[in-house]
């Protein structure tokens, strides 16, 4: 029955008990909420104001204009950039906060952080052009975090934000500098997409939409500083092999499933779970504590511990059904309010524990740094109790799990690479990628969305582009959709993978000392980490001397829903990057602005979205993308 909705096998077993136990799925909700909305699904709905709502009538035998005369073009960028803005301001506020904890740190020190990675810390100064020689490693990290604030504090905005002059190539920034587009406060550009789109404001759809990209390029500058620092705090992911999908669960263990985004709550947890497992042990689980993630907080901890990914977005409240998740721990973003009334019907905690992320009906505890053993301890004690009410009877953990290869850092990918050739790390990938052995490179991000079968279209796109040789990428819940579904094993690349491709996996999985090849799909991370992929894109352009929008590279986002992935997919764009959304966007209504997103910005930026809800097609198209980037290159 769920063959409509998911190809995740553990939903086989899950959404029939759901519906036994009258436990609404996503895609009940879903059901009850047909026919949606044809005015918001085109965009032309205006609720900016209270003379409206006003809604412009597509089949042009109505309104043509709002209230206040705003046409449809208006009306849908409006919208638009707001989302663009709502996407950067959450990638954003995760980056404040880990620049703030940073700061903290290396002023007063916190006890439940550190400087795990020196000479991650090294490589960022040196990049922000932070002075290192003769200094402290507290002094140094007090002027990486100060350089980072500063990027939401500039107020001359002839000066770019550091993180995004920094880390880009040269010739893009200049480019986007021309354009208009250059963030020089994150704060400030997020504040000013606001004020342009109040009513009476920007009218001119070209305008607005340049807003948005501005507000886009500021989502990659909060976004690149928030994995940066982590990395510093937290260390550099590289590469482990776990376990994914909701096997994982054990039967004998305390499950705590840390749930959202930042991985100051999670890695604290990770540390408190380690430190009571003989509580856990004495409350009669025999395995332990077993920690588990879920959507981005996963990603997180599955990197740079090896933790096991439990699910992604559109599952995690049916994963709650398994009657052995003893507590879902949450912070921010992507989380359901749904997990509420799930875990209600079961023994589980739900912990919120962000002062401005709470969900009525669940247990608050409120997280600081300053006291994140004490509150981690409580967390872990209160599944510890949580696992004590368990109904042995309810639990029903599917035992679908695939082994997982991750952790492809851009750190990681270069020492890999380096193993081929010490001297000239990105050689080798530069080669394939001359030669056509590597045909080019696809990021896949985003999210899972009810609109589309549940990871199916990343695995029909995925599989059509590494038959064609391209090298894969992937971050986010796209990354947890193709570690649930098997993709990045050794075997999957034997499977999958192009000759040509396969053959210089091969190369450089065994030169990095795997026995056989790498997998075909490069875990990168969370969705913040999409920043790597941009860096790693950006010492490629370095090294050959181009701009971003000159390489084979293309970005996918198959199952889209979030206003972050809307950010996301925006600065992929803006950065060069034809980009393929695999949901229709909501902007439909307003031909011009479809053309300025769809083949205007192909002019401007390189970089253009490429809407198609039918994965094969999209595959095509992708692929004709990264053809023609090559024609253009001369290869
Ligand atoms: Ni941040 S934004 S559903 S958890 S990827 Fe997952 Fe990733 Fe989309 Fe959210």
């Amino acid at each position: 029955m769920t063959q409509n909705f998911s190809i995740d096998k553990s939903m086989d077993i899950l959404v029939p008990l759901a519906k036994k136990e009258c436990i609404e799925t996503p895609w009940d909700r879903y059901e009850k909420m047909q026919p949606q909305c044809g005015f918001g699904e085109l965009g032309v709905c205006c609720r900016i104001c209270w003379k409206g709502p006003c809604r412009i009538d597509p089949f042009g035998k109505g309104a043509d204009r709002g209230i206040c005369g705003a046409t449809a073009e208006v009306i849908v960028a409006r919208n638009l950039i707001r989302m663009q803005a709502a996407g950067a301001a959450s990638h954003s506020e995760h980056g404040r906060h880990i620049a703030l904890a940073m700061e903290h740190l290396s002023k007063h020190g916190l006890e439940a952080y550190s400087i795990k990675d020196e000479t991650k810390l090294m490589a960022v100064a040196s990049t922000l052009g932070v002075e290192t020689e003769g200094r402290s490693t507290q002094e140094i990290a007090h002027d990486v975090a100060q350089t980072s604030l500063n990027d939401y504090m500039n107020q001359d905005n002839s000066k770019g934000c550091s993180w995004f002059t920094k880390t880009l190539p040269a010739k893009r920034v200049q480019k986007l500098k021309e354009l208009g587009v250059m963030p020089h406060n994150i704060d400030a550009t997020i504040s000013n997409i606001m004020a342009r789109s109040h009513v009476g404001c920007d009218s001119d759809h070209v305008n607005l939409l340049l807003g948005g990209i501005r507000g886009a390029l500021a989502d990659y500058t909060g976004m690149v500083l928030a994995t940066e620092l982590s990395d510093i705090m937290f260390g550099t992911p590289q590469p482990v092999i776990t376990k994914a999908n909701l096997g994982v669960l054990k039967e004998n263990a305390v499950n705590i499933a840390l749930h959202g985004h930042n991985p100051l709550l999670s890695e604290v947890v990770c540390d408190m779970a380690i430190k009571l497992n003989e509580e856990a042990i004495a409350a009669g689980a025999t395995e332990g504590i077993n920690v588990v993630g879920v959507c981005c907080t996963g990603n997180e901890v599955m990197l740079r511990r090896g933790i096991p990914l439990a699910t992604n977005y559109l599952s995690q409240d049916i994963a709650i059904m398994t009657g052995a998740i003893d507590s879902m721990v949450v912070d921010v973003q992507c989380i359901m309010p749904s997990i509420a009334s799930v875990g209600a019907c079961f023994h589980t905690e739900i912990i919120t524990t962000m002062p401005d992320n709470k969900i009525t009906g669940t247990r608050h505890i409120e997280f600081s740094e300053e006291e994140a053993l004490e509150k981690a301890t409580e967390i872990v004690r209160l599944s510890i109790e949580a696992y004590k009410r368990r109904d042995p009877e309810r639990v029903n953990i599917p035992q679908v799990k695939e082994t997982a290869i991750v952790g492809f850092s851009k750190e990681a990918i270069v020492s890999a690479l380096a193993a081929v050739n010490p001297e000239e790390p990105l050689k080798p990938l530069i080669d394939a990628i001359v030669s056509g052995d590597i045909k080019g490179v696809a990021l896949f991000a985003g999210c899972n969305n009810v609109r589309v079968k549940q990871d199916n279209a990343y695995m029909t796109v995925v599989k059509e582009l590494l038959a064609q040789n391209v090298l894969v990428l992937a971050t986010g819940c796209g990354a947890g959709a193709f570690a649930k579904n098997g993709m990045m094993t050794q075997e999957a690349s034997k499977e999958f993978c192009g000759e040509s491709l396969l053959k210089i996996l091969t190369l450089v999985g065994e030169a990095a000392g795997l026995e056989g090849p790498l997998p075909p799909v490069l875990h990168m991370g969370s969705c913040v980490d999409n920043s790597r992929a941009a860096l790693v894109a950006s010492a490629l352009a370095e090294a050959l001397d181009v701009d971003l929008s000159d390489l084979p590279i293309v970005a996918s986002a198959p199952e889209l829903m979030s206003e972050k992935a809307v950010a996301i997919g925006s600065w992929a764009v803006a950065l060069g990057f034809p980009t393929h959304v695999g949901v229709m966007p909501q902007i439909t209504g307003a031909p011009g602005v479809v053309k300025v997103l769809t083949e205007d910005a192909k002019e401007l930026f390189g970089g253009y979205f490429i809407p198609e809800e039918a994965p094969v097609e999209a595959a095509n198209k992708l692929y004709q993308a990264i053809l023609e980037k090559r024609q253009r290159l001369g290869i």
